[in-house]
C-alpha cells in the first residue's frame, strides 16, 4: 500500500533537552538526506550531523534511519534529535516539510503502524492509554494492554466462536458427511464462549476505575467534618470550612492520587431538612453523588452521639460500598458507630486514621496481580463486548427452542464481528477515524 511521506514533532511543545522530528513514509530517507549533512542509509543507526535549511546549518542533531518493516509505523522512518527548543524544532520540520513531506494528522503514526500490522487496534489504544495514563496502575494495566494480552484473550474467544460457525456451516452444506452436533453439546460450547465474554465485561469496572479514577463521594449530615477530611486527604485548603451548619452548598470535585490510584474525591452538601432554597439544590446534588458514586466516606462526629439525620442518611447509602469515617475522635467519643464492614476513626484536625482510609481504598483497587490479569479499561471496547454477549446469549436461546441453523450462524456471526471491533479485525473506518483522532499530534 503506497501512501505519502508524513512528518511532525513527536514531543511536546515546550522546551526540553531533546526535541523529536519523526518522518514516516516512502520518501522518508530521501528527504532526511536533503536536509542532513551525512549520508544515511545504514538502518537502526545514530548519526551525528547538521540539520540544514536553504544553506544554513540550523541545528548539530542525531539522527536514525529505520528501515521499513522494522519500525514504529512499519514504514521507511528517520528521526531527527535535536536540541530540544520549540523555534529550533519547528525549523527542523519546516526544512523536512519543504523537502516533499506532509503534515502528520494527530496519530498519525499510530495510525499507520496499525494499518501496516505492527499493532492491533487494542494496542494502538494502549499506546494513547500510556501516554494518558494519571497514575502508575493505570500505566501498567496499558502496557499489559500493549504487549497484546487483550488481543490475544479476543482472539481466543473469536476462535472459538469461529469453530463453532465452521461446524454449522458444514452441517448445512455437507449434511450427509457431516455429523450434526449434539444440541447439548452446541450449548455447552456456545456458554463456553458466553462465560468467556461476561468474565472479560466483569473486569470492566475495576478497569474504568483504575484508568478514570474511583468516585468517592464524601457524606454525611452537616458540619461533621467532611470538607474538612476532604481538605486532610488532599493536603490542601480545598473546601471552605467554618463551624456553620451548611457551609458547603455544591458538590466540589478534587483528584488526589492515593498511593498510586487515582481517586476523584466528592465534598457535597451536609444532607439535612431545610427551607433554604439554595442548600435543597446542594442536598439534591449530595444525594446524586451517592448514587454515582463508586464507594461511599460516610461521615459522622464522633463527639455526638447518632441523630435521625445521620440515621436517614444512613439508610441512603445501603446498597453502596461504604467506609465510614468517624471524624473528630480526637474528641472525646460519644457516638456508637452502626455496623458498617470498614469502620475508622479519623481526625481531620490531626490526620489520625487516614493512613488506615488510604489503605482501605488502595486495597479497593487492586484485587489481585494488575500486571498478570487481562481488564477491560476501554468504554469501546466494553460496548463492543456488551453486544457480542447478547448476540452469544441469542445464538443459545435459538439453539434451545431449536431453530434453525441459519438463525444460530446469523448470531454467530454478528457475534465474531462485535469481537473484531475489539483488535480491529472488522471495524469502520469511521471508528479508526475517531479512535486516532483524539490521539496528540507526533504519535
Ligand atoms: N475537633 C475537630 N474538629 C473538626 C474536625 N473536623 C472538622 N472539625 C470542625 O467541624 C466544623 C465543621 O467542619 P466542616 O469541614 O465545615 O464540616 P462539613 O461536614 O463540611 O459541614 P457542611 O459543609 O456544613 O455540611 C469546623 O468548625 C471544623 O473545624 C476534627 O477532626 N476534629
Ligand atoms: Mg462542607
Amino acid at each position: 500500500m503506497s501512501r505519502s511521506t508524513v512528518a511532525a514533532i513527536a514531543t511536546p511543545h515546550g522546551t526540553g533537552g531533546i526535541g523529536i522530528i519523526r518522518i514516516s513514509g516512502p520518501n522518508s530517507l530521501e528527504i532526511a538526506n536533503k536536509v542532513f549533512s551525512k549520508l544515511l542509509g545504514k538502518s537502526h543507526a545514530m548519526v551525528l550531523g547538521n540539520v540544514i535549511k536553504n544553506n544554513k546549518i540550523i541545528d548539530n542533531a542525531l539522527a536514525c534511519y529505520f528501515k521499513a518493516p522494522k519500525s514504529y509505523t512499519g514504514e521507511d522512518v528517520v528521526e531527527f534529535y535535536c536540541h530540544g527548543g520549540m523555534v529550533v524544532c519547528k525549523m527542523v520540520l519546516e526544512a523536512v516539510i519543504l523537502n516533499g513531506a506532509a503534515i502528520a494528522a494527530p496519530g498519525e503514526f499510530t495510525r499507520r503502524a496499525f494499518l501496516n500490522g505492527r499493532i492491533d487496534l487494542a494496542q494502538a489504544e494502549a499506546v494513547g492509554d500510556i501516554i494518558n495514563a494519571k497514575t502508575e496502575n493505570a500505566v501498567k494495566v496499558a502496557a499489559n494492554q500493549l504487549s497484546g494480552s487483550l488481543s490475544k484473550k479476543i482472539s481466543e474467544i473469536r476462535s472459538k466462536t469461529v469453530d463453532i460457525t465452521a461446524h454449522l456451516l458444514a452441517t448445512i452444506d455437507f449434511p450427509e458427511e457431516i455429523e450434526p452436533i449434539p444440541g447439548s453439546e452446541l450449548k455447552d460450547m456456545v456458554n463456553g464462549v458466553a462465560g468467556e465474554i461476561s468474565g472479560l465485561l466483569l473486569t470492566a469496572d475495576d478497569g474504568r476505575i483504575i484508568m478514570d479514577g474511583l468516585n468517592a463521594a464524601i457524606v454525611g449530615s452537616p458540619n461533621v467534618g467532611k470538607s474538612s477530611l476532604l481538605n486532610a486527604i488532599c493536603g490542601q485548603d480545598r473546601a471552605i470550612v467554618t463551624d456553620i451548619e451548611g457551609t458547603t452548598r455544591d458538590v466540589l470535585d478534587v483528584q488526589v492520587n492515593i498511593r498510586g490510584c487515582k481517586v476523584n474525591l466528592l465534598d457535597t452538601a451536609g444532607i439535612r431538612e431545610s427551607d433554604d432554597i439554595i442548600e435543597k439544590h446542594g442536598i439534591r446534588r449530595s444525594i446524586d453523588s451517592i448514587k454515582s458514586a463508586d464507594i461511599v466516606l460516610l461521615v459522622l462526629d464522633a463527639s455526638r452521639e447518632l441523630n435521625e439525620t445521620d440515621k436517614e442518611i444512613i439508610r441512603l447509602v445501603e446498597d453502596k460500598e461504604t467506609i465510614c469515617l468517624v471524624n473528630k475522635s480526637d474528641l472525646p467519643v460519644k457516638i456508637i458507630p452502626p455496623g458498617f464492614k470498614d469502620v475508622v476513626y479519623v481526625s481531620a484536625l490531626t490526620g489520625k486514621g487516614l493512613d488506615e482510609l488510604f489503605s482501605l481504598i488502595s486495597e479497593r483497587f487492586s484485587k489481585g496481580e494488575l500486571t498478570s490479569e487481562v481488564m477491560i479499561t476501554n468504554e469501546r471496547h466494553k460496548n463492543s463486548l456488551v453486544y457480542a454477549q447478547s448476540c452469544i446469549s441469542s445464538a443459545f436461546e435459538a439453539i434451545s427452542q431449536n431453530q434453525p441453523p441459519d438463525i444460530v450462524l446469523g448470531d454467530l456471526e454478528l457475534c465474531i464481528a462485535a469481537l473484531g471491533e475489539i483488535d480491529g479485525m472488522t471495524v469502520s473506518d469511521e471508528i479508526i477515524d475517531n479512535i486516532f483522532s483524539n490521539f496528540c499530534v507526533g504519535k
